[in-house]
């Protein structure tokens, strides 16, 4: 292969992709560097409030060519006509990316079924919904790629979040068996597992303390990251592209981790 080959396999020219809540945080970064690969985007959020807010953030950043719809990933009929209304509007899908996720942070013997139900139902079996409606047209067109947002909580366990631990490790195993299913049709399941980053869903965790010293959490994620931060959303944005594009067209069922080192480390010594 030729210099300019190569980098081509890491274009997304020609390319639709979906990324489920690409709003703010993990899935606008993954959604922003699709399209700077040359990806058209369309994203999904919980109403038309978060869209239009959406919309006016990719404008800030230049992107004025992407497509938001309001749809709840849980919503089985909702999804179908999603999947069919990108379709028609913007193009078949080639790149679904279900990033949409909630975390509810109670100690499992106070938590409801109900909560536990609810974050187990956005984070796990919405993107079977997702993927289960976007699969048949992308094994008729003969090639699709689908990116499941894992954690390193698909892979640890820590206090007061049973229904997000079960959820994400449970999404792992989903990534996989979509490989197994369908890797035969050149279909590439894979996950992203970021660590720690610092968006809207872990603010609560890096708020800082009325004396203004840093929250105890904030402090303990520092320590036990060896990278020594709080990843970024831009942190995810080569991993996204990578797992998007040609240039991964053997790597399927592999959960890339994007932790600055979490999972490699047993945490500092005394
Ligand atoms: P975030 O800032 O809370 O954004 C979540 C997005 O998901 C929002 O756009 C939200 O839409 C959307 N969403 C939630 N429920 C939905 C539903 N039922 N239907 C459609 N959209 C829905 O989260 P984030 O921190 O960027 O995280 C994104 C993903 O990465 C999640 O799956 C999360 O679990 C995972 N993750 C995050 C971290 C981290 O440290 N931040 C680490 C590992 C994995 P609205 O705007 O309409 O609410
Ligand atoms: C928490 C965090 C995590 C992160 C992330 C870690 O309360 O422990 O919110 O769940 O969001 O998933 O990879």
């Amino acid at each position: 292969m030729t210099g300019t080959e190569i980098m081509n396999q890491f274009s997304l020219k020609g390319k639709t992709a979906l990324v489920t809540g690409g709003c703010y945080g993990i899935g606008f970064a993954i959604a922003q560097a699709l399209h700077a690969a040359g990806a058209q985007i369309t994203f999904c959020a919980t109403s038309d409030a978060s869209v239009e807010k959406a919309l006016a953030a990719y404008a800030a950043e230049g992107i004025t060519d992407v497509k938001g719809y309001a749809c709840d990933v849980t919503d089985e009929t909702a999804v179908r006509a999603l999947i069919d209304t990108i379709e028609k509007e913007t193009a078949p899908l080639d790149i679904l990316v279900n990033n949409a996720g909630i975390i509810k942070r109670i100690p499992m013997c106070d938590m409801s079924v109900e909560d536990f139900r609810r974050v187990v139902d956005v984070d796990l079996t919405a993107p079977f919904i997702v993927a289960k409606a976007a699969l048949p047209g992308m094994i008729a067109r003969g090639h699709g790629k689908i990116i499941n947002v894992c954690s390193i909580l698909s892979e640890l366990g820590r206090e007061t979040v049973a229904g997000y631990a079960a959820a994400k490790g449970g999404l792992k195993l989903l990534t996989q068996n979509i490989c197994s299913e369908f890797a035969g049709q050149n279909i590439q399941c894979n996950g992203i597992g970021p660590g720690y980053i610092a968006t809207q869903q872990t603010a609560p965790l890096r708020e800082l303390q009325p004396d203004g010293s840093r929250h105890p959490f904030d402090q303990f994620i520092i320590g036990r990251t060896p990278a020594g931060r709080w990843g970024t959303p831009e942190d995810l944005m080569g991993p996204a592209i990578f797992l998007a594009s040609d240039a991964s067209n053997f790597v399927n069922g592999h959960i890339l981790y994007v932790d600055g080192g979490v999972l490699a480390y047993i945490g500092k010594q005394p």
